[in-house]
């Protein structure tokens, strides 16, 4: 396929309707076990977090929502700082929840085998759908740490009938317009079992408990070889897809920039979403990022994320589905696979340089951002005060 000057209409209308919600703990510091780098101007507070995130909005836009982590981002004034995402031209998206991080949950938390952990782990959630009508969000969304190191720890399946439980008395919470998205994630922070490790315990919960509970896949954890655009193909098929999150790794949960470490997988699931339309917001599959920036510019490696995941989409909605089809009913292996390549090789850059200079955007945004002085305004401007970090 030569390169395209400008791209085709349907291709530009499709994505001109597609956005990515990005992290709010994207924009705080992080690290590994062994170091967390500071970075200067990095956020002092989820105001700050906020204005951040809009930056990469403003330069792309693509990102308008913003995920928040409770409590990492509780604030006194919620309305104030529903105002100030607004103020800036993005909104607050997702609510996570956290049960993570206290000493109460060191043996699980919807899973305990102590109620009163269990009461605690539930009314966290019940806040968090507070906390969600404070903000206007709808989704609430659920990744636990729980499970066990050692075999025999705990029982595997007692701890999934309390799960069920406890997710049951958090749905009920739910009104009719608002979701919960369940992840699943297969080690780590516990080494033997994890109570949500894969996708089909995650959707057998969601089943159970109603239209209203959807799974989230995390491109992140699943063990290495996963076959994800299969998990994509599936979960759509059953219209439980509810939430992305998008992240490249080599080894583990490494949350790099997207589409850095594997391109063509990026492009594959992509496709899978793009033939059963997907991708449009009717769909109602909250395509988000979740990284966590460790070495390189926090707001600048957004950027990189979401205009990675727009031109990938570009190229997925470029494959041309009608000789792929046909070539799929003449069992011609290598011309199905030479259709999707074409695609995956065609250069689209200059078309989409053109298809944001036509929306009033910047036809580099990443290099915008760089030439903006924004970077250095904050780095001057933020100083005393703790910077946040993954887990606040
Ligand atoms: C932990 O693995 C994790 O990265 C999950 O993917 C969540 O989405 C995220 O943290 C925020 O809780
Ligand atoms: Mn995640
Ligand atoms: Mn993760």
């Amino acid at each position: 396929m030569p390169t395209p000057a400008v791209l085709p209409d349907q291709v530009a209308r499709d994505l001109r309707e597609f956005s990515i919600e990005v992290p709010s703990w994207a924009y705080g510091n992080s690290g590994t076990r062994f170091k967390v780098f500071g970075t200067p101007g990095t956020p002092r507070d989820p105001f700050e977090k906020i204005a951040d995130a809009a930056q990469t909005h403003a330069v792309t836009g693509l990102a308008p929502r913003v995920s928040l982590h409770y409590p990492w981002d509780r604030v006194e004034d919620v309305d104030a700082l529903r105002a100030h995402a607004e103020d800036l031209g993005v909104r607050i998206g997702m609510i996570n929840s956290n049960t993570f991080q206290d000493d109460e949950y060191k043996w699980g938390s919807l899973t305990a085998g102590d109620k009163t952990v269990r009461r605690r782990a539930i009314d966290h959630h019940l806040e968090c759908l507070d906390v969600m009508r404070a903000t206007g969000s709808k989704e609430l969304k659920i990744w636990l740490a729980d499970g066990t190191n050692y075999a025999g720890q705990d029982s595997i399946r007692a701890r999934q009938d309390r799960l069920a439980e406890s997710l049951a008395e958090v749905y009920q919470g739910l009104a009719d317009d608002e979701r919960l998205v369940l992840e699943y994630k297969f080690f780590e922070p516990a080494f033997y079992h994890t109570d949500v490790p894969d996708w089909g315990t995650s959707l057998l919960h969601c089943l159970a408990l109603g239209e209203k509970a959807l799974v989230v896949l995390d491109t992140g954890h699943h063990a290495p070889g996963t076959n994800i655009e299969f998990i994509v193909a599936q979960l759509l098929r059953q219209n439980r897809l509810g939430a992305f999150d998008f992240n490249s790794r080599n080894y583990a949960d490494d949350d790099l920039i997207v589409g850095l470490a594997d391109p063509f997988q990026l492009f594959r699931i992509l496709f899978e979403i793009v033939q059963q339309d997907a991708h449009r917001p009717a769909s109602g599959v909250n395509f988000m990022l979740d990284q966590c920036h460790n070495i390189e510019s926090k707001i600048q490696g957004q950027i990189r994320s979401v205009l990675n995941v727009q031109e990938t989409l570009a190229k997925a909605l470029l494959v041309d589905r009608e000789a792929l089809a046909d070539a799929q009913e003449r069992n011609d292996v290598l011309e199905a696979n030479g259709i999707l390549m074409d695609a995956f090789w065609t250069d689209v850059r200059p078309a989409l340089a053109a298809f944001r200079e036509e929306q009033g955007l910047p036809a580099d945004p990443f290099e915008a951002f760089r030439a903006s002085g924004y970077e250095e305004k904050v780095a001057a401007e933020r100083v005393g005060g703790n910077q946040m970090g993954w887990g606040a």
